[in-house]
């Protein structure tokens, strides 16, 4: 059985993964800041019989209605599923569904806290995890018990040097293989204290996390670039005005960190004597991969380092051919298989091979990265090779925003492609056709329309940051649209391609914003 866990970052959601694996069911955990219509999807790709959620979640100062999001979910398909459990979190009022719908606190009423495992194959799966690709369809990647477990466990051993006493903090939420690997299964499976929150890094102030740590005396810190960068701009005195000398050891996932964020996360929340380990890894390989080990490997602020132990990373060109010599630029790929990778996309084996395997010929596990690796011998991870944006450490695919805009009725055809953005990373810059006329003069109302409409569709971190209107998109003669130009547009940066094929060049000056 397939069981859909939608919560907010709260201990339960963390006791329903482990209660899914303790019976052997497969859980599959959709991040609380998706929408109803994203949730519907997943539990419909998974067959899920089970929905565990809360009355709702708190995000930022407000309230994040998930249990109606559920029940909106449940009433436009989703017909597999059975039984909703739903945990009483906030005050909100919520319908129950008489034979549908159970509160959590009435389900473990009177229930022993004794439950003997399922005992399960190696290979049985733990878990299904959604994640964005090149298409408008996310793929549920499944993950094993035996090898998840064990990379997660000893991954978080070696990379965080754990110890009895530490006060591990991964601020990720459980949505994401973060989550699952670095605070649902590896430090616990360490036996070592893990620090939950529920909320925004900016809640109720800019010191949220350094006030956290300090309360909590958290040894070790894991966190994104992104928002390093953004409490970054906020200033030093902000994290000054805490003790944040129980950190000995900081942690960074989700994206490149840039170097001026490495050593301002070094020298004002690590007061230079903290170790930082930029860890590479995604949702498909289950755990870290690329990441110093602290007292063993250098560090340089901007790479990951070196693979761990019997990670066996190269670099290949196009061809998918090993590049020579140790200094390189390349594809990333992975030539042995590791015990915590992925198994399969769920339902969908070819979609997995076609994926990960077949662009060099089988050889190699392809990660969709670009990478420089320099006379150390220390890899620079450069980028996604793949139409999938990183916004605020977020994975989206450019196609599944598209697949979104043009569900909306005004919408003809649209181009999603990412801009550079100082705090997130990225942001989602929209291309779009309207059917009709081009909307001119003020469109403002149409832009929040449709902004709405992708949050709506897909959730709030989708939505676009800027969206301009043309007649048309520029194609290439095989009528495939030109994202190089575009992403050109989108920075505002100087046209230096060949546009002299384009069918209508006047469409240029409306895509710059210019006519
Ligand atoms: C853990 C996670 C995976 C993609 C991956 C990269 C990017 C992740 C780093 C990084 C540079 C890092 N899983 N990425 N970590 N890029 N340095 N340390 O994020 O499946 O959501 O994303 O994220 O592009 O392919 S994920």
């Amino acid at each position: 059985d397939r069981v859909i866990i939608y919560m907010p970052l709260v201990p339960e959601a963390i006791i329903a993964m482990h209660g899914c694996a303790r019976i052997g069911a497969i859980h599959s955990v959709v991040f609380g800041g998706f929408s109803a219509l994203s949730l519907r999807d997943r539990i419909e790709d998974a067959g899920a019989r089970f929905v565990i959620t809360a009355d709702g979640g708190y995000r930022g100062g407000k309230v994040v209605e998930l249990k109606s999001a559920t029940d909106k979910a449940l009433s436009e398909g989703a017909a597999t599923v059975e039984k909703v459990i739903v945990l009483r979190h906030t005050a909100l009022e919520v319908p129950m569904h008489a034979g549908r719908d159970l509160w959590w606190h009435d389900a473990v009423k009177g229930r022993s806290a004794q439950c003997e495992p399922a005992w399960v194959d190696a290979e049985h799966p733990l878990f299904l995890l959604y994640t964005s690709g090149s298409t408008g369809k996310p793929k549920g990647i499944q993950h094993s018990s035996a090898g998840y477990l064990l990379g997660a466990k000893l991954t978080s051993k070696w990379v965080f040097d754990l110890k009895p006493q530490d006060v591990f903090w991964c601020t990720a939420d459980v949505g994401w293989i973060t989550g699952h690997s670095y605070v649902a299964y590896g430090p616990l499976a360490n036996g070592v204290t893990v620090v939950l929150y529920e909320g925004a890094p900016t809640f109720p102030d800019a010191g949220r996390f350094w006030k956290i740590i300090q309360d909590h005396q958290v040894s070790i810190f894991y966190t994104a670039p992104t928002a390093i960068r953004a409490l970054m701009k906020l200033g030093d005195h902000i994290p000054a005005g805490y003790d944040l000398t129980s950190l000995r050891l900081l942690g960074s996932v989700g994206e490149p960190i840039n170097p001026e964020a490495w050593m301002w996360y070094h020298r004002v929340i690590g007061g230079e004597s903290c170790p930082i380990v930029d860890t590479w890894w995604q949702t498909e390989t289950g755990a870290i991969m690329i990441s110093p080990v602290p007292g063993v490997t250098s560090t340089k602020p901007g790479s990951c380092t070196r693979p761990l132990p019997g990670i066996d990373v190269d670099v290949v060109d196009e061809d998918g051919n090993p590049v020579k010599g140790t200094e390189a630029g390349g594809y990333l790929v992975i030539k042995k298989p590791w015990p915590s990778m992925l198994r399969t996309i769920w339902r969908d084996n070819e979609r997995y091979i076609e994926t990960y395997w077949q662009r060099f010929r089988n050889r190699y596990y392809v990660a969709g990265d670009s990478t420089h690796r320099d006379a150390d011998g220390c890899y620079w991870i450069m980028g996604r090779i793949d139409d999938v944006l990183n916004v605020a450490g977020h994975r989206l695919g450019t196609m599944e925003i598209e697949s979104a805009l043009v569900a909306h009725h005004r919408i003809a055809e649209a181009a999603v492609v990412g801009r550079p953005h100082d705090v997130k990373g990225e942001s989602v810059f929209a291309f779009v056709v309207c059917k009709g006329d081009r909307p001119t003069g003020d469109t403002r109302a149409l832009v929040e329309e449709l902004r709405a409409w992708v949050a709506e569709q897909l959730g709030a971190i989708a939505k676009p940051d800027d969206i301009r209107f043309a007649d048309n998109l520029p194609k290439t003669r095989s009528g495939k649209i030109m994202r190089r130009l575009l992403r050109t547009i989108a920075r505002g940066d100087e046209i230096t391609q060949d546009i002299s094929t384009l069918e209508n060049p006047g469409i240029v000056d409306q895509l710059r914003g210019k006519s």
